[in-house]
Order: structure tokens, then C-alpha cells, then sequence
């Protein structure tokens, strides 16, 4: 009889740790040794890293904190990512976040660093911190602040003005960073100072080393001891260059390119086959590094949209390009997104709308439903389950008959000097047809053409496989296999490896010293016996054949979507392991559906926790010692044991009753948003424009008595509103001309007192536009005003170096109110409420932008709508104006589910032009403009709760 015991996992607590803050030491501190290792655990050598001195891939994909304001949800990221084999995020944070008014760094709740970091380490993923200061990502400004605008220094040089604006947010977050490497016990492995710094340079600029490396000492003074990497890929700042030099080299690969126009444009002439010998030339002695190679793509307003740029990077792209990195021997390696996230509360690029989902493995509401998250888990498997791959190095790519009998297939072999384990990458170049050939491989016993028994083997368009040659399972030795190796594990009892293929391919699996070969389950398997070696060759089906090897080995033969299912975790480590929960000592092979996130071992009891999607069977098919009871999150599963050594049993999934709200029954109040239009409004509070100078580097010329770029003025973020003010002189019908910026795809709109005269409805690619409107007779000796409000959508990236142009201003350029001197008119304006010196410390400084119901707060939880007028957004304004509506809901989610959810704007029936922004719960999270797209945006947050 067996006894389980109901046992119930002890929930997850999440530790919060404060980030300590201290000024910058006034005096400099010493200066570091720069190339001299500051640390012993991380260490490298031409192959690969070492952590504690052991080998390590560094296989990872890239996450952003500020694009998941919900910290509670990034360890179910983490998890994921863990859970689909990568052991590493490198991880982006956006200055103009957490430093929205210069001198006050701000990091509590949704901007934690320290928890971030921590829950890192508890989901036993190494991070690879990048926190620039400039990061480019995609962000407002490339992650500058938007005070920025006001320095007189050139952005990213070292110019004294640019540098001091740098320290209080590198001392901040260099501290917090600084605490939680690996060192300290934390997640950090490796740090990337700035960002892609070679990009580009204008006239009169080229790459400054003393920049680089003061922002390499800068982050060195806080405590920064990992090795520095890079994403240049120049030859500057190379390792051992001297002045700005880092430790590792890297070079950034994104070979699809960023158009989700043609999702299906097959480039095959984009698959890198010199990538190997590149790195080998720029730095011989690191290992081949990309720090971030395509895992997406971004979409600009009115694109293709996120589904095609999953497609463009989909599970075919990851099968040819991401083998392809291990063609080119690649040791440390993340995918640019693997979870994208969402541009909420204004903090995307002038380019890009509210989602950032990139197309990535995961979605942006956090699903696992896109193959390439699968076909991701399957290619991260490999190396984990081959060590050889460690010190593996490429020859030549061959498209040449020499290994196969089929000249339109490249192969590269990359072989292992140490062990003489060959890895055959093989792909196929085309865009279309089926190649059907056979491997010649070279093997201990010669070159063996591979299949011997029977069937050729194929190989799809746009698919790469990796083929082994004597390559070490246990005691045995796989002599070639043409079926990939997802997993292979070793406990103390027998070893299991799991194999798969492309349905109704042929495969053969080969062992030396003609070891016995049991079929234990499934049929189809010919066992054959040639040259001393044991010969398993098979068709690949749905149904699984199970063969035991000898007396301890359970081969499992699977077919891709199976193998789909299958999961790798691994036990927690014991303190006394100096990779604690980064171990991967103890795996647990679980085929298991939707995802299995992680196990726990008590006695013979393993606790497994993961998520499901349907009624699925459990079965563990290895583990480090035998069990008699499985739990899956907490409650006992009813098993069986099979004749291979697992453990399996079903568990029920009943479909969650979920019943959302219809958005247009809701209870909508509404009111006016835009009172400025009324004779009486009062705008005594609003900034003045008074400055006659700007300090802006980008366009330093006003061509306006005063500024009105609204970042001179401490306005940063969403909407802007201008008020001029002007006495008529005469009664002429005149024009006013407007030169307006607010970034691509902005909008704008002006009255005069409370006349419409006009609306620009925006391009996706224009930054500026001149506008000119007719005005209505004035009266002679009357106030008018000149009402504008520009939907301004960020500060553009700052790729170039010395141009600036993350400061290229918001605001109004320049005007012309005809008869009228341009000083005849007195402006003033309003953004978010105080500015710089913004209210709202949970959701940060760009959250709220300057309309009226923002500035009142009324985008906040419980707004004081009683007396509002009855009014639904479906219904919208009647003429030009802003309305705001409010109401609230019910979402009555049932508790124990995971129900990711998102708010669609399918596009409007009518013609009219309007832009709309979404706040839930105070957080804004959505910006939507007709004709731009996108049609969607996600809601994150923790429905789990
Ligand atoms: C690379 C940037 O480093 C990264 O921040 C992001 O912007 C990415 O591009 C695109 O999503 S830069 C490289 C494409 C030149």
C-alpha cells in the first residue's frame, strides 16, 4: 500500500528588499583595476564562462521589468523562461522611469529592482544586468529622462554636464544591482554598461573611449564587480583595448529584420555560416557571444501587428536560425524579446503603440500558446543535455556533398575536441520542398551513411536539425543519431533520454558495443545489428516507442508536438550548493502539457506545480529517486507506474466559468474634459512661458520669443495643452499657423475661445507638422485664446551620438496668429499635474499626461462621478472636445485560474477621427489612435489573486 500524505506546498512569499540609496561619494572613489577579474566566481576562458568553476552556457532571453508593472508576475516569467530551459534574462531598466525629476530616484513597488532580482534568483535564473543609462529598447527618449532635454551637455559623451546627470541614478540603481550579484549571493552574473554605443555618429563626433569609460568606472564606484559585456560588435572597446575596453565582446544579430509587412519573406541568405569565425576574429579569447539575437520583432503605429511578427520569428525562423547559433558554437546567447510586454503609461517611443508583445515566445498576456515558445523549450534542451557542446567548436560550414548526398543542405559540424562528440547542424536552405538525403557522418567507426537499415531522411524547408555523433548518454555511447536529443538525464537507478523527430520522418539511433535493445513500448522500431553497434531505426508517429537499452538506459522516441509536452525542472539546490536554486543537478523529466513551472522532492513524494489548459496525464518519466506519490499543486494525484520506471495519473481540469461584463451594459458617467474651451476658465495656475532661451542641444535656435517646448518647462510626458493669449486689434478673418511636435503619429487640435478651427490627425511617421486654420471674425479690443492640445506620443531614441535628437522638443515650434506679432501673443501651458514633481509615486512620472481629467486625477481608482452626466464612450462626443467616462466592473474571475485578458479596439465603423486612452484602475494602458492601430491592448495584471 502506498502512502501519500495531503500535503500542501507552502505558498510562494515573495521577499521584498528595500534598495538603499546614498549619495555619490564626493571624492572619487579609487579606481578599480579595469581588467584585472574584481571577482573569482564568474570566470571565462576562449570556450565559455565559468560559474564556480564549472562550464556553463549562458542560453537566455531578454525581459523587462517596466513592461510587466505587476510584481507578482514576474515570477511567473521567470518561471516560464526557466521552464523552457534558459538558465539566464538580461534584463533592460529605463532610467526615465525611476529617475522622473532629477536628483529623486524613485524604485519602490511595480519599479523594485531588488525584488525583481530576487525573484530572479528564486526562479534559479542568472540575470545579465543592463541598465545603460542609455538603453534604446524602444522606450521614450532610448530611456532617457525627459529633463535630459533642458542639459546643455551632449547626450551619451562626456561632457561634464552629461556625466553628472548620469550619477545620482548609476549610485541608485548600481547599489541595488551591485547587492544582488552573484557575488553577494545573487542573480547577477554579467553587466552591460550603455548600449550599442558604436550605432551611429553625427558630423564632428566619433567613438569617445573616455565616455565609455567613465560609465564603466561610474558603475565600477557602486559596487559593480561582474565582468563587463557588449553589444557593439565593432572593433572598439574590444578586451584588453585599453581606455573603455570591456571584458566579453558580443555582437547583436537580428537577421529577419523588423518588417511584419511579409511575414513569410524568407531570406536564407540571412542565415550567418561565418558567424564563428567573426567572433573568432574580433576576440579570440571570450566566447562567441550574442546578447541579443532576434526573438521578435517591433511593430510600428499602424503595422503589420504583433501576430505577423510572430510569424516572421516563428518556430521554423527559431529552427534554422537559433541551431544555426549553435552552428556558430555561440556560449552565451539572449533572445531580444522573450517577453515583450506593454508600453503602458507612455513610456514607448514616439514609433510604437501600446503593446510591445515582439512577436516573442511568450505573449503579452503571459500565454504559452505560440509554437515557437515550444519549439524555444526544445532547442534550449539540447545544450542543456549536451555537455560536449561546452567546449565545442565549428569547422567550416559545407553545403557540398561531403556530408550528405543532397548539395541544397548546409552542414556544419561542430565538434568537441575533448570528447570527439560531433554535432552535424544541418538545414535546409530554401523556402520551399522536401529534401530527402542521407547523412555521411563521420563517426569512431569511419564515416557511416546514415539511415543503414532502411528510409532515407528528410528535411523540410526552413528546418535545421542536429545530428550526433558519439555522443555520451550515461555509460553508453550513441554512435549517431539522426533524431534530435531533447533531453538525457542519469540518476543513480538508470538514465533516461528522450529523441524526436518531424512526423513520419525516418530516424536511426545507433549505440556502440551492441548493447541489448528491448522494445519496452509502441511499435515500429527495427532493431538491428551492424558492425557491433545496436541500430534502433524507426518512422516517427504520434505513438511513442519506448526501448531499453542494456540494462538501465530507457530511450523515448517521440514526435515533435509530443515532445512539446515534455518538461525539464530541476530540484531546488541544498544551501550547502553553491548554485542553490540555479542547480540543475536534480532533474525531473516530466511529459505533462500546458507547463510544468517546478518540482519539489519529499521522501518518494515528488510536488510538481504547473498550469493546465485541459484534463492531461502527469507523467513523471525521471526523477532522482524512486517515487510512490505524485502531487500536482498540492493535491494528490491518483497514479499509476509503468513498465519503463514512471510515475503517471490524470489530472482533471474543469473549465473555469468565466463571465465578463458586456462593456457597453456598463453604468458610464461621463464628463467634459476640456473646460480650457470656456470663457471663464482660469488657466491663473498654468505655467508661463517665459523663457526667452533654451538649453536644447538638438535645436537650440527658438524660433518663438519664448520657448514652448514643454520639456523647458518640466512637461514630459502624454498630452500637453497650450493656451496663447492675444488682445484683437481689428476684425480681419485671419489664419493662425502652427508649427507643432509631438512625436510620430501625434495629433493635435486648436480652438479659439471655445471654436473649433481645426484638428491634424496625425502620420505614423511624422514627428512635426506645420497647420495652418482660418480663424472666425474677431472683435477689436477683445481677449482671445488660442486653446491647442497635442497628443504627443515621446522622446525619439538617441541612437546617433551627438546628435541628440532624444531631445528634439514637444511643444509648439513656432506660430503665427496673421496681423499679429508673434510677441503680441502671451502663452502659457499645462502637462501632467506639477510636472516633473509628478503626484503619482505608485505608477511613476510618465503615467498621467496634462488633460483635465488627468490633472484632476479622475483616471484613478474611484473618481467622483455621481453627479457626471449618464453618457457611454460607445456613444462618444457629438463635435470635437475630449470627454472622459468612467464606470466600473465587476470582473468575478473564479479563483485558482490563470485568466489572462485583454481590451480589443476592433476599429471604428465611422468615419470620424478620434483618439482614445485607456486607464484601468488608475494605470493607463492603453493608447488607441483611429487608423493607426493597434487593434489591441493587453491588460496585465494578477487575476490570480
Ligand atoms: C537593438 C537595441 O540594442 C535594443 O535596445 C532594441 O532597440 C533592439 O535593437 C530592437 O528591438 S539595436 C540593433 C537592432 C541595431
Amino acid at each position: 500500500m502506498r502512502l501519500c500524505s495531503f500535503a500542501v506546498l507552502s505558498s510562494l512569499i515573495l521577499q521584498i528588499t528595500a534598495s538603499s540609496w546614498s549619495p555619490r561619494d564626493a571624492v572619487e572613489t579609487t579606481q578599480l583595476s579595469k581588467r584585472a577579474l574584481l571577482q573569482d566566481i564568474v570566470t571565462w576562458d576562449a570556450n565559455s564562462l565559468f560559474i564556480h568553476g564549472k562550464r556553463v552556457v549562458i542560453y537566455g532571453g531578454e525581459f523587462h521589468p517596466f513592461r510587466l508593472p505587476v510584481p507578482s508576475l514576474w515570477l511567473d516569467i521567470f518561471q516560464k523562461m526557466r521552464s523552457m530551459g534558459y538558465n539566464a534574462a538580461s534584463v533592460y531598466w529605463d532610467w526615465a522611469l525611476l529617475e522622473g525629476q532629477q536628483g529623486d530616484y524613485s524604485a519602490s513597488g511595480v519599479f523594485d529592482v531588488g525584488l525583481f532580482l530576487d525573484l530572479a534568483k528564486q526562479a534559479g535564473m542568472y540575470i545579465i544586468a543592463r541598465p545603460g543609462p542609455y538603453i534604446n529598447a524602444e522606450v521614450s527618449g532610448g530611456g532617457f529622462p525627459g529633463w535630459l532635454q533642458r542639459n546643455p551637455a551632449h547626450l551619451r559623451t562626456n561632457e561634464t554636464g552629461f556625466l553628472e546627470a548620469t550619477y545620482n541614478y548609476i549610485n541608485n540603481i548600481g547599489k541595488t544591482i551591485s547587492d544582488a550579484q552573484i557575488t553577494n549571493g545573487g542573480a547577477v552574473i554579467l553587466f552591460q554598461p550603455e548600449n550599442e554605443y558604436l550605432n551611429g555618429f553625427a558630423t564632428g563626433f566619433s567613438p569617445n573611449v573616455y565616455y565609455v569609460q567613465d560609465v564603466e568606472d561610474e558603475w565600477r564606484n557602486t559596487g559593480i564587480v561582474m565582468p563587463y559585456t557588449d553589444n557593439y560588435g565593432h572593433d572598439h572597446f574590444l578586451p584588453g583595448s585599453g581606455i573603455g575596453a570591456i571584458d566579453l565582446y558580443g555582437s547583436d544579430s537580428y537577421p529577419q529584420g523588423f518588417s511584419c509587412n511579409d511575414p513569410y519573406n524568407w531570406l536564407s541568405s540571412d542565415v550567418q555560416t561565418n558567424e564563428y569565425q567573426m567572433f573568432e576574429i574580433e576576440s579570440n579569447s571570450t566566447p562567441p557571444m550574442i546578447p541579443e539575437f532576434q526573438g521578435g520583432s517591433f511593430d510600428p503605429w499602424g503595422g503589420a501587428g504583433f501576430g505577423n511578427c510572430s510569424v516572421l520569428t516563428n518556430e521554423d525562423f527559431e529552427k534554422v536560425f537559433y541551431k544555426n547559433n549553435f552552428a556558430s558554437a555561440l556560449k552565451i546567447v539572449s533572445y531580444y524579446m522573450t517577453f515583450g510586454g506593454t508600453n503602458w503609461g507612455n513610456l514607448g517611443y514616439p514609433l510604437g503603440y501600446t503593446s510591445y508583445d515582439y512577436g516573442a515566445a511568450i505573449t503579452e498576456n503571459r500565454e504559452l500558446t505560440r509554437a515557437k515558445y515550444s519549439e524555444a523549450k526544445l532547442i534550449a534542451n539540447f545544450w542543456q543535455a549536451s555537455p560536449a557542446y561546452l567546449t565545442a567548436s565549428p569547422e567550416k560550414a559545407q553545403s557540398a556533398a561531403i556530408y550528405t548526398t543532397q548539395a541544397n543542405l548546409t552542414v556544419t559540424p561542430v565538434i568537441d575536441s575533448n570528447s570527439e562528440t560531433g554535432f552535424y547542424v544541418i538545414r535546409h536552405d530554401g523556402p520551399e520542398g522536401t529534401t530527402n538525403y542521407k547523412l555521411n557522418l563521420p563517426t569512431s567507426k569511419g564515416i557511416i551513411q546514415i539511415p543503414q537499415i532502411q528510409g532515407s531522411l528528410t528535411l523540410v524547408a526552413k528546418d535545421s536539425k542536429i545530428h550526433l555523433a558519439d555522443y555520451a548518454i550515461g555509460s553508453y555511447n550513441v554512435l549517431y543519431s539522426s533524431a534530435e536529443i531533447f533531453t538525457q538525464q542519469n540518476y543513480s537507478k538508470y538514465s533516461v533520454a528522450v529523441f524526436y523527430g518531424g512526423l513520419t520522418e525516418t530516424h536511426e539511433l545507433a549505440f556502440s558495443g551492441a548493447p541489448n535493445a528491448t522494445i519496452v513500448s509502441g511499435s515500429g522500431v527495427t532493431v538491428s545489428e551492424i558492425d557491433g553497434a545496436t541500430i534502433l531505426n524507426w518512422q516517427t508517429s504520434s505513438s511513442r516507442k519506448v526501448v531499453q537499452i542494456g540494462s538501465d538506459l530507457y530511450v523515448y522516441l517521440i514526435d515533435r508536438n509530443s515532445a512539446y509536452n515534455y518538461w525539464v525542472t530541476y530540484l531546488p539546490g541544498t544551501d550547502s550548493d553553491p548554485f542553490g536554486t540555479f542547480s540543475t543537478s536534480q532533474p525531473v523529466v516530466i511529459n505533462g502539457g500546458y507547463l510544468i513551472r517546478n518540482t519539489t522532492l519529499s521522501g518518494s513524494s515528488l510536488y510538481v506545480t504547473g498550469d493546465l489548459n485541459t484534463t492531461t496525464t502527469i507523467e513523471v518519466i525521471g526523477a532522482p529517486s524512486s517515487l510512490s506519490c505524485l502531487y500536482f499543486n498540492g493535491v494528490l494525484v491518483n497514479t499509476i507506474t509503468g513498465t519503463a520506471p514512471t510515475l503517471s495519473g490524470q489530472v482533471i481540469y474543469n473549465v473555469p466559468y468565466i463571465n465578463l461584463p458586456s462593456l457597453a451594459s456598463l453604468n458610464w458617467k461621463s464628463i467634459d474634459s476640456l473646460p480650457e474651451l470656456s470663457s471663464s476658465y482660469d488657466d491663473s495656475l498654468w505655467t508661463a512661458a517665459v523663457l526667452t532661451y533654451t538649453n536644447n542641444t538638438y535645436r537650440p535656435n527658438l524660433t518663438t520669443p519664448n520657448s514652448l517646448y514643454a520639456s523647458d518647462y518640466g512637461y514630459n510626458t502624454g498630452t500637453l495643452l497650450f493656451r496663447g493669449h492675444f488682445t484683437a486689434t481689428g476684425s480681419e478673418n485671419g489664419t493662425v499657423e502652427l508649427g507643432l511636435a509631438g512625436g510620430e503619429a501625434f495629433s493635435s487640435s486648436v480652438w479659439l475661445n471655445s471654436t473649433f478651427i481645426g484638428s491634424y490627425n496625425g502620420v505614423a511617421d511624422a514627428s512635426s507638422a506645420n497647420v495652418s486654420y482660418g480663424l472666425p471674425s474677431l472683435t477689436t479690443g477683445d481677449s482671445y485664446v488660442v486653446n491647442v492640445i497635442i497628443d504627443q506620443t515621446g522622446f525619439e531614441e538617441s541612437q546617433t551620438q551627438g546628435a541628440d535628437i532624444m531631445k528634439a522638443p514637444r511643444g509648439i515650434l513656432s506660430y503665427n496668429v496673421s496681423g499679429y506679432a508673434p510677441s503680441a501673443v502671451s502663452w502659457k501651458l499645462t502637462g501632467n499635474l506639477h510636472g516633473e514633481a509628478y503626484e503619482d509615486r505608485a505608477r511613476g512620472p510618465l503615467n498621467e499626461g496634462g488633460m483635465f481629467a488627468e490633472r484632476q486625477g479622475y483616471h484613478l481608482p474611484s473618481p467622483p462621478s455621481s453627479n457626471w452626466t449618464s453618457s457611454s464612450p460607445l456613444t462618444g462626443t457629438s463635435g470635437p472636445g475630449v470627454a472622459f467616462y468612467s464606470s466600473s466592473l465587476d470582473l468575478a474571475l473564479p479563483a485558482g485560474y490563470d485568466v489572462p485578458l485583454y481590451f480589443g479596439f476592433p476599429g471604428a465603423s465611422n468615419t470620424s477621427n478620434y483618439r482614445c486612452q485607456l486607464f484601468v484602475n488608475g494605470w493607463q494602458f492603453g493608447k488607441y489612435g483611429k487608423s493607426f492601430g493597434p487593434y489591441f491592448q493587453m491588460l496585465p495584471f494578477d487575476s490570480r489573486r
